[in-house]
C-alpha cells in the first residue's frame, strides 16, 4: 500500500518540542496547501474518499484519531496519537478518519490546491479505478 508513517525529527530542549516541516527535505513532495480539522464530533467518520493524484501527509498535532486505509487489495488501520508522526498517503488509497478524541486537531499537508475533480467519493468507482490501474501496470 502506498502509505508510510514518517517519524519527524523532534527539536526538543528544556523549553519543549518543535517540529519543522520542509518541502522536499522531510516531506517528499512539493506542497501548496495546509488545512486542519478540529472540534470533530464524537462517532463521526470523515474522509470516505480517495484521491486520483493528490499526495498528503496527515499529522494529528493534538489529541488522537485513527485512519482506515484501503488500496482495493489490502486494508489497514493507523492510530495517530503523536504530533511528530506524519502519515504519508500517495496514489489511489481510500481513507476514513474516525475515533477522534475531543481535543483532536488533524493537520494535513497537501501537494496541490483543493480540487473537487481529484476526489473519488464513491467506493465502487474507487474499486473500478484500482482495477483499471492494475490492468495498465500488468
Ligand atoms: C482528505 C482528508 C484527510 C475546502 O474548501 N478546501 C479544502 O482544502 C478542503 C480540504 C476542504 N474544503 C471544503 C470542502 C467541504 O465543503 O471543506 C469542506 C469539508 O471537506 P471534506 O468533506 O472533503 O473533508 P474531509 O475531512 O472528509 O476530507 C479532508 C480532505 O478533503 C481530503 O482531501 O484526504 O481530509
Amino acid at each position: 500500500m502506498n502509505v508510510k508513517i514518517i517519524p519527524f525529527q523532534q527539536h526538543g530542549d528544556s523549553r519543549g518540542q518543535l517540529i519543522a516541516i520542509e518541502e522536499k527535505i522531510n516531506v517528499p513532495f512539493e506542497f501548496k496547501r495546509v488545512y486542519f480539522m478540529y472540534e470533530t464530533k464524537k462517532n463521526v467518520r470523515r474522509g470516505l474518499h480517495a484521491h486520483k493524484k493528490l499526495k498528503q501527509i496527515l499529522f494529528c498535532v493534538h489529541g488522537s484519531c485513527k485512519v482506515h486505509l484501503d488500496d482495493g487489495m489490502e486494508q489497514r488501520e493507523v492510530l495517530l496519537d503523536k504530533p511528530y508522526y506524519g502519515l504519508l498517503i500517495e496514489g489511489l488509497v481510500w481513507r476514513e478518519m474516525y475515533d477522534f478524541s475531543e481535543d483532536a486537531v488533524l493537520m494535513v499537508i497537501a501537494s496541490d490546491f483543493y480540487d473537487e475533480s481529484d476526489y473519488i467519493r464513491d467506493y465502487n468507482e474507487f474499486l473500478k479505478e484500482v482495477s483499471v490501474k492494475n490492468a495498465k501496470e500488468k
